[in-house]
């Protein structure tokens, strides 16, 4: 590998929510965002502007750990072509460089090798996985872990509630009261979740907020509990000890937490 690439290593995200976090208002993402910390909290969250292959202009990113992309339909074909070296009519070319004379002359399904159809299903099904019901809600000891997430400041960055926007792409996705727990911002997570490589506006320090609705059955889906990026974290309290940066208040707070008090967050974390 030439001296100058840049490696980083990503784990896939859950599926669930997606077109609800699509149908999201523009307006009410940038509403929070607070890229100079005006407010003085220590909390800066920035919105990522990318590249939008269908309209061709630059527009607000949503998805992937960076937020690099505008849509779940461009996030899928950039999943196709760069997952699995399968071409669009979004994304026409594999993504292999002129050094590699073997890839490019390698066996293609087509052109496209995804028809528009197929992209269009995918679409389809990745815009309406549902959400699974919150657990436990009235659990005195998941009570007492919301109002500790609250203590440690994490809404700040993970949003407990939006209402989507009236013209979403499908009317069910249209006027509903979500509970996501992410901003879509772009925060600076502190040089120990750092991977040194930019994404349109993200620096190589800034990292999505995630969002967490769903993650306590991330056993039960998945078979593991590695979280973040990388999927460094083994476990839920791992993933907040990594949080640095912006986030170091917050993590302070919570190694503040007694015994008692981490397992009651945890708790509110596994109900979501
Ligand atoms: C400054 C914004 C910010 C604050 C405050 C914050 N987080 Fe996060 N959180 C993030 C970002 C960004 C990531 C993703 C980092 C990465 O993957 O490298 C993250 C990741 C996580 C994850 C892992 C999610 C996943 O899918 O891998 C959990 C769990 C989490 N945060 C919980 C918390 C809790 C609990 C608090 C409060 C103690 C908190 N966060 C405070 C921004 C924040
Ligand atoms: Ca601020
Ligand atoms: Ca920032
Ligand atoms: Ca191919």
């Amino acid at each position: 590998m030439h001296p100058d690439t840049l490696f980083s290593t990503r784990i896939a995200p859950p599926m669930i929510g997606l077109g609800l976090l699509e149908a999201i208002a523009e307006q009410d993402i940038l509403a929070a965002a607070d890229p100079d910390d005006a407010d003085g909290d220590g909390i800066s969250g920035r919105p990522n502007i990318v590249w939008d292959r269908q309209q061709q202009r630059s527009v607000l990113g949503r998805f992937g750990w960076k937020a690099g992309q505008p849509n779940l339909n461009q996030q899928n074909a950039d999943a196709f072509a760069n997952d699995m070296g399968l071409t669009t009519t979004l994304i026409a070319h594999d993504n292999c460089t002129q050094a590699q004379p073997d890839c490019l002359a390698a066996v293609n399904g087509g052109v496209p090798e995804v028809s528009d159809n197929i992209l269009a299903s995918v679409l389809f099904y990745s815009r309406n996985l549902g959400v699974p019901a919150r657990r436990n809600v009235d659990d005195p000891q998941v009570l007492k872990g919301k109002s500790l997430f609250h203590q440690a400041g994490c809404q700040k960055c993970h949003t407990p509630s939006f209402t989507t926007s009236a013209d979403a792409a499908e009317p069910e996705l249209a006027n509903q009261l979500i509970r996501p727990y992410t901003d879509l911002l772009l925060h600076d997570m502190g040089e120990g979740l750092a991977d040194g490589r930019e994404e349109f506006l993200a620096s190589g320090r800034e990292w999505r907020t995630p969002p967490l609705w769903g993650i306590g059955l991330t056993q039960a889906v998945n078979g593991h509990t590695q979280f973040l990026h990388d999927g460094r974290a083994r476990n839920l309290l791992e993933a907040i000890l990594w949080h640095g940066g912006e986030a170091e208040a917050a993590k302070q707070q919570v190694l503040k937490f007694d015994a008692d008090e981490r397992a009651a967050l945890l708790a509110f974390l596994n109900s979501l």
